[in-house]
């Protein structure tokens, strides 16, 4: 009776642990400050960040540095700091190691920080000099400067000389593009004659620029890394009477930038995303505060390289910045249909998951249509599907296909019909929607598989030794998750010496799972491991090791969180339990779908979402215990 009463107690308190992953609050308050204002490069930002502050219900405080300049915008930084209501802060740093102190304070005072545009440290905030920040999103600005200087050795060949107009030593972004540009000079065979620095002035930029061009004729080329480096340039050029003797290419599409363009002054804009990283950061930080531990910790948001052939295309003129700024659409309501399809249902996994759609769609005020699946089987998701593409009022599609190559045709069938789709948990075709097989849907979010089925019997094999024969409970081939838990699995089989003895495939049934481990542990007394690859490969395994009294004889990894498996973790008959973030899935897919819509084509093709490995020491920290399933 005791043991029963601690029992319910621990799943009681799991429950309501669980029931808070995605906590929502809604005002959340976000700190804004961009670079520097006015700048048509932050107002385009700005666009980005009041539109998804509208359709995420969140406030806006956006703060502008007058001066591109760290001693201006500290203060401002601290001064927003000091206010004790701001609940995350987005923003663009001035300098790459002179902004870290603080930012560093805003995060102490628990403010959670993201950077767009610039970074901090290395801007590796995975595992880099600098990690406390969130996310960093913005350009790879390497590739950048690498992109304008190919150019313009496409244009003038080997041999040429050519001048780079810079802002300043030590802002990462425009330190990286002159970095890709000497790169790309190097790789060509151009030499680089100077290197000017104008302080972020047109006026410094222009009058260097003159003075630079008289001074060496022979100079054939040059680069501009930033707007008022490129609207100083374009002015001397034009100023000089040089415009087709001296080939250009400029960073940032501002409206002057593509007028020179039209002039046929400069011959290549290159235009960032800068109302990507707006939308995106400030998605992201409401995402972070809503209980999203999955955030990226770099999302790249691409160019459109603008030439006198392409500005005329509107699919490429929109990338033009903006010098005003203007009002946020209105945010949508329920006449927005959002159709989720999960795997299957009833599964805690998938539970899980559709408490994060819903909690993001309540973020977004949407309507969501889920319809379950019985059977994890694409029989039946496929006419779900079809009727949902039929009725014609579906406007987005977030779905976990139940298989990787049989789903295809009716997910391409619903994008056919003009219905994004996205996949979570499992994809279609090799997963690669960048450019694999399958590229047509938005975006893949879900666990590192390969890896989670690495994790699980490399832990197998560190308890077992080496030459210890374990088993696998798996599905069915073809479900992209399972698969490649296996194949993990395999992986890490081969490089530490476990035998695999046998794999066997349940159908999804917890029932045959049970049926068929008691089979092969009694064929097999030597069997000293046994990795099952999902919740219901998990359930029937844990009964059937319970059942025969093996608890303890046989080390057991399992896929997926639910309150049943971790129930067999406290009562000793598995030794490692493997959660992901269903709920992490449901809600970043639905914030990716309304990114879509909103013309953000910067959300990454593939976000993984990570693992939390819960066992016997840590399933009572309630930062593990809170990624425990629910089943309601
Ligand atoms: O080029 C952008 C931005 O990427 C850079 O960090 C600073 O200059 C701009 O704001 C353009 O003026």
């Amino acid at each position: 009776m005791k043991k029963f009463l601690v029992v319910a107690m621990l799943l009681l308190c799991i429950m309501s642990l669980a029931a808070v992953t995605i906590a929502q609050d809604e005002g959340y308050t976000i700190a804004f400050v961009p670079g520097v204002n006015p700048d048509p490069f932050y107002i385009t930002m700005s666009t980005g960040v009041n539109q998804a502050a509208a359709d995420m219900g969140v406030t806006v405080i956006q703060q502008d540095p007058e001066r591109f300049d760290v001693t201006v915008s500290v203060p401002i930084i601290e001064a927003l700091i000091a206010r004790g209501d701001i609940d995350a802060l987005v923003t663009a740093p001035n300098d790459r190691e002179q902004s870290i102190p603080v930012l560093q304070e805003a995060h102490d005072a628990g403010i959670p920080v993201i950077t767009v545009d610039t970074f901090i440290g290395d801007g590796n905030y995975a595992d880099g000099e600098v990690t406390f920040p969130i996310s960093y999103i913005g350009s790879d600005n390497v590739q950048g400067g690498f992109i304008a200087c190919s150019a313009l050795a496409d244009q003038l060949g080997e041999g040429a000389q050519i001048y780079i107009q810079n802002v300043r030593p030590g802002i990462s972004t425009t330190d990286q593009r002159e970095e890709g540009c000497l790169a790309a000079a190097e790789a060509r065979g151009l030499e680089v004659v100077r290197v000017d620095y104008n302080e972020n002035s047109a006026d410094t930029a222009q009058q260097q620029t003159a003075a630079v061009l008289q001074a060496n004729p022979e100079i054939a080329g040059m680069f501009a890394t930033n707007t008022f480096g490129a609207l100083g340039a374009g002015t001397a050029i034009q100023n000089a009477g040089l415009q087709g003797a001296i080939e250009v290419a400029l960073f940032d599409a501002s409206e002057e930038n593509i007028g020179f363009l039209n002039d046929g002054i400069v011959s290549l804009v290159i235009a960032q995303k800068p109302a990507d990283m707006g939308y995106l950061g400030v998605a992201m930080a409401v995402a972070y505060l809503d209980g999203v531990g999955s955030i990226p910790a770099r999302i790249g948001t691409g160019y459109a390289v603008i030439t006198a052939d392409n500005v005329g295309d509107p699919e490429v003129a929109r990338f033009i910045y903006t010098s005003n700024t203007s009002d946020a659409a209105p945010a949508l309501d329920s006449s927005y249909n959002l159709a989720f399809v999960p795997g299957v249902n009833p599964d805690p996994f998938y539970i899980t998951m559709s408490r994060g759609v819903y909690a993001a769609a309540a973020r977004f005020g949407i309507n969501v249509i889920q319809q379950d699946p019985e059977r994890f089987d694409v029989t039946v998701s496929a006419p779900i599907i079809e009727a949902l593409v039929a009725r014609g009022d579906i406007d987005a599609l977030v779905t976990a296909p139940n298989d990787r190559e049989q789903s295809i045709p009716v997910l391409q069938e619903a994008h056919d019909a003009g219905i994004p789709v996205l996949t979570v948990d499992t994809f279609i075709g090799d997963g690669n929607y960048a450019d694999g097989e399958v590229t047509f849907p938005l975006t893949y979010i879900g666990s590192d598989n390969v890896q989670g089925g690495y994790i699980a019997c490399s832990a197998l094999a560190d308890q077992l030794g080496e030459g210890a024969q374990i088993y696998i409970q798996n599905v069915r081939p073809g479900i992209s998750t399972t698969d490649q838990r296996e194949e993990g699995c395999l992986a890490a089989a081969e490089a530490r010496g476990l035998v695999v003895v046998r794999v066997d495939y349940n159908e999804n049934s917890a029932d045959t799972a049970q049926q068929q481990t008691a089979a092969v542990l009694q064929a097999n007394p030597e069997i000293a491991g046994m990795f099952a690859t999902n919740t219901f490969g998990a359930l029937g395994a844990g009964t059937a090791i319970q059942n025969a009294g093996l608890e303890g004889a046989v080390e057991v990894a399992l896929f997926d969180a639910s309150e049943e498996n971790i129930g067999f973790l406290n009562d000793g008959i598995v030794s490692l339990v493997i959660a992901q973030k269903p709920a992490d899935m449901g809600y970043l897919g639905v914030v990716a779908q309304i990114a879509n819509l909103r013309g953000v084509t910067s959300m990454p093709a593939r976000v993984p979402t990570g693992y939390a490995v819960i066992n016997a020491e840590n399933v009572g920290d309630p930062d593990v215990a809170r990624f425990i399933y629910t089943g309601n």
